[in-house]
């Protein structure tokens, strides 16, 4: 059975939670304690390099990392990710989108609003992540006004990794009422047929207030993590 490396309050998590209970897939989870420093263990950076979750162990022993990457790997042949090679390249041109516009700013701001961090953290590094989230929601409306999917016509991969965090950007400090035709597709994929409704608030976790713990140097790797900023 297929093993998922987890962390409840994670959206990234989430992403690969929700893929799973579209294609009815069984799994089983395994929680890694992210801010008591069990994702630099290094029986968890054999899974995931960069210690993050989430992942997956196949039942012939291989693993994965990357949220996108595990989306695009279990959707292959399924109605989450089109079977023809421009439809493909869409999909993939918005998750990395994703990555770098959404999760990585939008994501970091609500870790740090929901968890306490946010004063702790350098004003200007807040006020460029306030202001590529600001133009990644602005993008969004104005793509999103113009279909109804991210990536075309059909709900995808894509869908679900930009809802992740996008859909929780009122708890970064964003108005959501900003952003109509947003606000409509928030709707559309919250109408899909097993959408997973469920998520982790932080305070489940009592240790979730805690830093990451320090980016590891992996011996012979010569070079350093970058400083983790998504939980
Ligand atoms: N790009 C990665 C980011 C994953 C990530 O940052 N995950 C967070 C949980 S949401 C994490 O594991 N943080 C721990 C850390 O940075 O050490 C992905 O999409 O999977």
């Amino acid at each position: 059975m297929l093993t998922l490396y987890d962390y409840l309050p994670s959206q990234n998590g989430w992403k690969v939670r929700q893929l799973l209970a579209h294609l009815d897939l069984p799994y089983r989870t395994e929680s890694i304690s992210l801010f008591e420093g069990e994702g630099r263990s290094g029986a968890f950076l054999a899974i995931s390099p960069t210690g993050t979750v989430p992942a997956i162990r196949l039942d012939d022993g291989r693993t994965l990392a990357e949220s996108n990457a595990i989306l695009a790997f279990l959707a292959d042949g399924s109605e989450w990710l089109p079977s023809d090679r421009f439809g493909r390249a869409k999909v993939l041109q918005w998750l990395s989108f994703e990555q770098e516009r959404v999760e990585s700013t939008i994501g970091a701001l609500r870790h740090w609003s929901l968890t306490g961090k946010l004063a702790r953290r350098a004003a200007d590094l807040v006020a460029v992540k306030r202001s590529t989230a600001l133009g990644a929601l602005a993008l969004l409306d104005a793509e999103l006004a113009t279909r109804d999917f991210i990536a075309g016509d059909a709900y995808s991969i894509a869908d679900i990794s930009i809802f992740a965090y996008a859909s929780r950007a009122d708890e970064a400090g964003f108005a959501l009422a900003d952003y109509p035709a947003f606000g409509r597709w928030l709707e559309r994929v919250r109408a899909q047929p097993g959408h997973l409704a469920r998520t982790w608030p932080y305070s489940i976790d009592p240790h979730a207030t805690r830093e990451l713990p320090a980016p590891t140097q992996r011996a012979g790797a010569g070079m350093v993590h970058a400083a983790p900023q998504r939980a």
